[in-house]
């Protein structure tokens, strides 16, 4: 029996602080997180570029017990956002438990316990310490890693250039003829906001996207004030927008039938508001709605046919010192480049290095890509759980409730530990490879395997995601199954 577990969390984004606060209701404070930054919040920290907010409605894109009466929109900016990790993290007493400017360089199992090498401080002075932990919450996020193209000649621009999670506000933005590369949902949000307030806008689409027209409404003073006085209603509204977004779009992107037809309607009707019928060409994906990631915007075409901003879909060439050379060899002129070309969804956990059991590294057991049991930990990683683990399911849902779930699962064995006499856990070999061989078999049903590119997918073409419906995954991770686990005492 393990009284006082000492617990390192990786990560002080939405879902370290939910596994911290999960502890705290628990009373556990035998904790500490380890965050790389200086501040907590984590995507919503990076991610500053114009018109960033979150394309899963705010009541339901915040932790079901911790409401927020007085988000200003159905889909909030990303700095309220961040303001609301920011102020829960001070109200709930978390901010001792952090290790600022501390990035956790390896975590190995030896002797029945954790032993983690972190490094702080200067980079040309750091602090290099060992820490031992009985339990290890990674909570590194999913897109974490911005991922750069491999374009020629990019590194001789002479203009201000950075990826959309590295925004430079220093640049100043209306004198400039600005070329953006990417239309995924980090391009579409800034193009939307920038249309008609730039010099010129020119958007380089290598793929074209669908897109669905949810209205973004601002809430009233009148509705605020009456969310905060009956914090009840707060629960109502989250429990709508779940519905909504498990039954229609959790459920469309898992199982062929009417939902996936009323999304395909929808989209091809915002398309056909583009009057001119080249640019609606243009912008008319070859796939089908969801099968990459569908991006939520009202306002996205309507920035497509704002003066000044110009789409280009011949594909890039190269970069010179002062534009970009598409392959039928025009030239476009450019003051500045945006880099809004996604992130590494692959990396996982990584660079942290892993060691397991028997000296197993995290490469060599996702040799064949990341897999884990039943998305939260792996055989030979005994106390080991991951939120946003291997194919947690993202598509177009809250990972926050998905955060939520990991984190009580976290909790149950973390649990067992302070009261039973078990010292560790690990998922077995076999149940770890049926979990995937099922979620294998489920995948053609799935709308990301009917052809198109996209993050989702992993090298072997099989989609990193869960391939049923959202509570599924709640049911999965509802009760430990015993048996599925390597359990020493
Ligand atoms: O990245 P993406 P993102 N030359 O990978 C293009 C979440 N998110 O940052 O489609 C030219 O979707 C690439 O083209 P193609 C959300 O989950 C959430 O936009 O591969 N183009 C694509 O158009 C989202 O799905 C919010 O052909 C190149 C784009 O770059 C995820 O983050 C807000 C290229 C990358 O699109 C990632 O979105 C924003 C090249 N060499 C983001 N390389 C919320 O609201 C890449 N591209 C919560």
């Amino acid at each position: 029996m393990i009284t006082s577990p000492r617990i390192a969390i990786i990560g002080a984004g939405m879902s370290g602080l939910c596994m911290a606060m999960k502890l705290q209701d628990a009373g556990i404070e035998s904790y500490t997180i380890y965050e790389l930054a200086s501040d907590v919040g984590g995507t919503w920290r990076d991610n500053t570029y114009p018109g960033l907010s979150c394309d899963v409605p705010s009541r339901f894109y915040s932790y079901s017990f911790q409401p927020n009466p007085s988000w200003t929109h159905t889909f909030s900016s990303g700095t309220e956002i961040q303001g609301y990790f920011q102020r829960i993290c001070d109200e709930r007493g978390i901010r001792p438990h952090i290790r600022f400017n501390t990035a956790v360089e390896s975590a190995c199992y030896q002797d029945g316990r954790w032993r983690l090498r972190t490094r702080s401080g200067d980079r040309t002075d750091p602090v290099i310490s060992d820490v031992i932990a009985d339990v290890v919450v990674t909570a590194t996020g999913v897109l974490r890693i911005p991922r750069y193209p491999d374009i020629a000649g990019l590194d001789s621009f002479t203009g201000p250039m950075f990826h959309s999670a590295r925004w430079d506000h220093s640049v100043s933005l209306s004198d400039k003829r600005i070329g953006l590369i990417g239309t995924g949902s980090s391009g579409v949000q800034i193009i939307t906001e920038l249309a008609g307030k730039v010099r010129g806008l020119t958007v380089f689409q290598r793929t074209a996207q669908w897109v669905l027209p949810m209205p973004n409404r601002r809430y009233s003073r009148l509705i605020r004030s009456i969310l905060e006085r009956f914090p009840r209603l707060n629960v109502v509204y989250y429990r709508l927008w779940q519905t909504f977004f498990e039954r229609m779009f959790g459920r469309a992107v898992v199982e062929p039938g009417w939902r996936r037809r009323v999304v395909d309607a929808w989209c091809r009707w915002n398309l056909s508001r583009v009057r001119n019928p080249e640019l609606r060409r243009r912008l008319t994906p070859d796939y089908r709605p969801m099968c990459k990631r569908l991006v939520m915007s009202a306002g996205y075409y309507r920035a497509m046919q704002k003066p000044g901003v110009h789409l280009v879909t011949e594909p890039i060439d190269h970069v010179e010192p002062t534009g970009i050379v598409t392959a039928d060899g025009r030239r476009h002129e450019l003051d500045m480049i945006v880099l809004a070309t996604g992130f590494e969804f692959h990396a996982y956990v990584r660079p942290l290095e892993l060691r397991g059991e028997n000296g197993l590294t995290l490469d060599e057991a996702w040799a064949n890509g990341p897999r884990a049991y039943r998305t939260v930990a792996m055989p030979g990683f005994p106390n080991l759980f991951m939120l946003m683990g291997p194919h947690s399911p993202v598509g177009n849902q809250s990972l926050v409730l998905v955060a939520e779930s990991q984190a009580d699962y976290a909790l149950w064995w973390i649990d067992q530990l302070r009261r039973s006499r078990i010292a560790s856990a690990a998922p077995t070999v076999e149940a770890t490879a049926k979990f995937n061989a099922d979620m294998k078999a489920a995948m053609p049903q799935t709308i990301w395997v009917t052809g198109c590119r996209s993050w989702y997918l992993g090298r072997d073409g099989l989609p990193e995601l869960f391939p049923w419906r959202p509570e599924r995954h709640r049911e999965l991770l509802a009760e430990p199954v015993l048996a599925d686990f390597d359990v020493s005492t």
